[in-house]
């Protein structure tokens, strides 16, 4: 049942059908079908209670920034990138964390401004100002949401369309390319000048999100912020080999014994194609490996030409399975994942599930049948 649908196999990749220069790629191309309201970020009276927010903390306030379990470049990035602009505002109590394990992942080790980072159980409860950066909702703060509920001001900054503004000032713009995107504005606005460490964080945030400046998301705004960024002297080859190209030689090991057991099922995601593998703990044990490795583990495999939805399943309980779901731009996967109790954006989204692999998978199947049923006449033609 390969389904024609359309000109789609043929069609240019989706960036091509883009507007050039709407600046509101990933978020409104699929406006049409979608039933997700497309914030349109935040309006200057945002802008101005954030820069207020900070202005107005008492010389000795308490400041603690938070951001995403299991962050990726773009929640530590973003958020050491502030954290280090509020030092050179002068900020003193200032602490980052985020919940969980207080493990950095490897590739993010060299960050600059890490000396802040405290765990958990350190950080302030009762902070006057809490800021968090790239978390969609409180759920994903974990035990430190209950910070945002003291008689502190709680600011988020995100970028996630599924965000709906649970601060008591909320920067989201589901147009930017990064939260830092977001970061940059705010301290442009408070008056802190880029520096090298800044620009640094900031710029791991900004090409970690984009793919290193592959996705639609890069946009001639995301290259003149990374010029910005080059201007004050960072390395760009030496950030990217750390940030991307760089693996122990037990995850290279781990990495082939999962790829090889990935699985091509070309009929599914209404005939676009879907590619899965999985990681259990039991790998990662094998191997000695932490699970932060498996992270890079969907880029191999949503190289497959002949899938457009392709998938990682990775263990991280006994029956408890992360799931990351990626589309090249004939699927929504958000919808799937949020479908399925998760988020994300449309061509990058992910969700909890339980079980076995295989009912991870077939719940999957399901929701893309679902919303191959759903939008299967949208296809442009
Ligand atoms: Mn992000």
């Amino acid at each position: 049942m390969t389904a024609p649908a359309g000109g789609a196999a043929t069609e240019p990749d989706p960036a091509v059908r883009k507007q050039p220069g709407t600046g509101r790629a990933g978020a409104t191309a699929d406006g049409e079908s979608a039933s997700v309201t497309v914030d349109a970020g935040p309006t200057e009276a945002d802008w101005g209670a954030a820069v207020a927010a900070v202005r107005q903390l008492p010389a000795d306030g308490r400041v603690l920034l938070i951001c995403h379990v299991n962050p990726d470049g773009d929640a530590l990035g973003s958020m050491l990138g502030f954290a280090l602009g509020l030092r050179r505002l002068g900020v003193r109590r200032l602490q980052a964390t985020f919940p969980g394990p207080p493990e950095v992942p490897e590739p993010l080790r060299g960050l600059p401004g890490l000396e802040l980072l405290v765990t958990e159980t350190e950080a302030e409860p009762e902070p006057d100002l809490v800021v968090c950066f790239d978390a969609a909702s409180e759920s994903r703060l974990g035990d430190l949401a209950d910070r945002l509920a003291g008689k502190g001001t709680a600011l988020v900054l995100d970028h996630h369309a599924s965000n709906r503004g649970f601060g008591d000032v909320n920067l989201v713009d589901p147009a930017a390319a990064a939260t830092s995107v977001l970061v940059e504005q705010l301290l442009d606005r408070l008056g802190v000048p880029l520096d090298a460490g800044i620009a640094e964080c900031l710029y791991v945030a900004l090409s970690t999100d984009t793919g290193s400046f592959r996705f639609d998301a890069t946009t001639p705004a995301v290259h003149e912020m990374a010029a910005r960024m080059l201007a004050t002297g960072i390395r760009p080859g030496d950030i990217s080999r750390r940030v991307f190209d760089s693996r122990p030689f037990g995850a290279v090991r781990l990495f082939g014994e999962v790829l090889g057991r990935a699985r091509l099922e070309p009929e599914e995601a209404g005939g676009q194609g879907l590619v899965w593998t999985y990681a259990t703990l039991d790998d990662l044990a094998r191997h000695e490996q932490r699970p932060y490795v498996l992270e890079a583990l969907i880029d191999p495999v949503r190289c497959t030409a002949e899938a457009d939805v392709s998938c990682v399943v990775k263990q991280t309980a006994p029956a408890v399975w992360a799931v990351s779901l990626r589309s090249k731009g004939a699927t929504d996967v958000s919808r799937v994942a949020v479908a399925l109790g998760g988020g994300g954006h449309r061509l990058a989204a992910g969700f909890t599930g339980g079980g076995t692999v295989d009912e991870v998978i077939e719940r999957i199947r399901t929701q893309l049948r679902a919303y191959d049923e759903g939008s299967g006449t949208d296809q442009q033609g």
